[in-house]
């Protein structure tokens, strides 16, 4: 063999120990019980999107097209298979979506051949990424997701400075996409969602206004809701704050919607992730709430912290300490499935039910916003143990 059969056997071999590597649960934090392997990397992704794979055009057989990673991905159950919408991205720090799926829904993910070709509206739109998927009442399937511009309005030399607004895509069967115009909106936008159900015969979104591309400042002052008439034409109108960032808590720089909320006799279950600043940088982790079942905008629980935090090798990556999510699935049986990412780099899974959340939101309680609170409250725990134990405390 030459060394180029010799390399791309390699290459496939380990290539496809990944693909059928069996996941199993790992550790729990009662809430969530994590499943012990990553579900896609950049390593998942086919070897002929990234090798050219003529020895006479790559004698070397080296990477043409580099991953950098593959995390964020919008989540859906589609004809009895779990649907991934993931963002990949390139060496070239630019990411685009493609759908990677699999039969279990916590392995076998397998890219589908091709990347989706998004229909381009503008060619100053630069690059695409975080698309919430909903399967919405009217029959469609909708991906919003985040586009992204060099800001006109930036100074010379200024080549970082950008603008986010939210594009919207449906679908019916994950193969061709239609574009909509992207929602208009007086700010920028990101982590902008459609909930799946009309609100008073109108569609309803999640939002998430920000001052600028990175700083949710004034204007963000967390998760917003607005409804709109026309989701052909969607603007963003009065819009409102319904989970506001909050001082020294898990969300005190900013905060934005995971994937849609999941409906339960109880509420609306929602997951959203929320940023603090520390000396390492930013710190993403995930937390929930609940709101009416009447009225998806009116918050009913709110658990302190976060649900789930990066742990171990989730902390380090090309954007440490940074956990996101914009897919979960609830699944016919009860079990919910979130599809988180790690540190911007690659896609876990963990798993609860539907009873185990809600039980989480309605019985965990909220952050009482100081140090006094948070003793007072430890000690009503204690003393409720000692009244129902009556014995000694371990
Ligand atoms: O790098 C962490 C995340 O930063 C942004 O999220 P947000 O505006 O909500 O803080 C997004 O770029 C997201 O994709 C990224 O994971």
């Amino acid at each position: 063999m030459t060394d180029f059969e010799n390399r791309l056997a390699l290459l496939q071999s380990e290539h496809d120990r990944l693909l059928v590597r069996k996941n199993r649960p790992a550790e729990s934090n009662g809430v969530w019980t994590r499943y012990r392997d990553p579900i896609l990397t950049a390593g998942h992704t086919p070897l002929f999107w990234r090798y050219d794979l003529n020895p006479e055009t790559n004698p070397h057989l080296l990477e043409r097209f580099g991953i950098n990673g593959t995390f964020n991905a919008g989540a859906i159950k589609y004809d009895g298979r779990y649907l991934l919408v993931v963002r990949v991205e390139g060496n070239d720090r630019k990411s685009f979506f493609a759908v990677a799926e699999s039969e279990t829904g916590i392995d076998g993910f397998r890219f589908r051949s091709r990347p989706i070709a998004i229909p381009c509206l503008d060619a100053a739109e630069t690059n695409f990424y975080d698309m919430r998927l909903t399967a919405h009442e009217d029959g469609w399937i909708y991906g919003i997701f985040c586009v992204e511009r060099h800001d006109p309005a930036a100074g010379p030399g200024d080549l970082s400075s950008a603008v986010a607004t939210a594009g919207l895509v449906r679908t019916h069967d994950f193969a061709t996409w239609e574009r909509l115009p992207d929602i208009v909106s007086a700010t920028q936008q990101r982590n902008v969602v459609l909930h799946p159900e009309f609100v008073d015969g109108r569609y309803a979104l999640y939002t998430r206004p920000q001052t600028g591309f990175i700083d949710a400042g004034e204007l963000g002052g967390g998760i917003g809701w607005a409804l709109v008439d026309d989701i052909g034409r969607a603007e963003i109108r009065d819009e409102r704050i319904i989970d506001a960032r909050c001082y020294h808590t898990v969300k005190e720089v900013k905060n934005g919607e995971g994937p849609h909320p999941l409906r339960t006799p109880h509420g609306w279950l929602h997951l959203a992730h929320g940023v603090r600043a520390c000396a390492a940088g930013l710190r993403y982790v995930l937390y929930m709430y609940m709101t009416a079942l009447d009225d998806p905008s009116r918050i009913i629980a709110s658990p302190a912290g976060y649900t789930l935090a990066p742990e171990g090798d989730e902390r380090v990556g090309d954007v440490s300490n940074v956990l996101f999510s914009n897919g979960w699935i609830a699944d016919d049986d009860g079990r919910v499935l979130l599809y988180y990412a790690s540190s911007d780099t690659r896609m876990h899974v963990a798993e609860s039910t539907l009873d185990r959340l809600v039980d989480y939101c309605l019985r965990t309680p909220q952050d009482g916003l100081t140090t006094h609170t948070s003793v007072e409250r430890l000690n009503a725990l204690i003393d409720s143990n000692r009244n129902y134990r009556k014995t000694e405390l371990r």
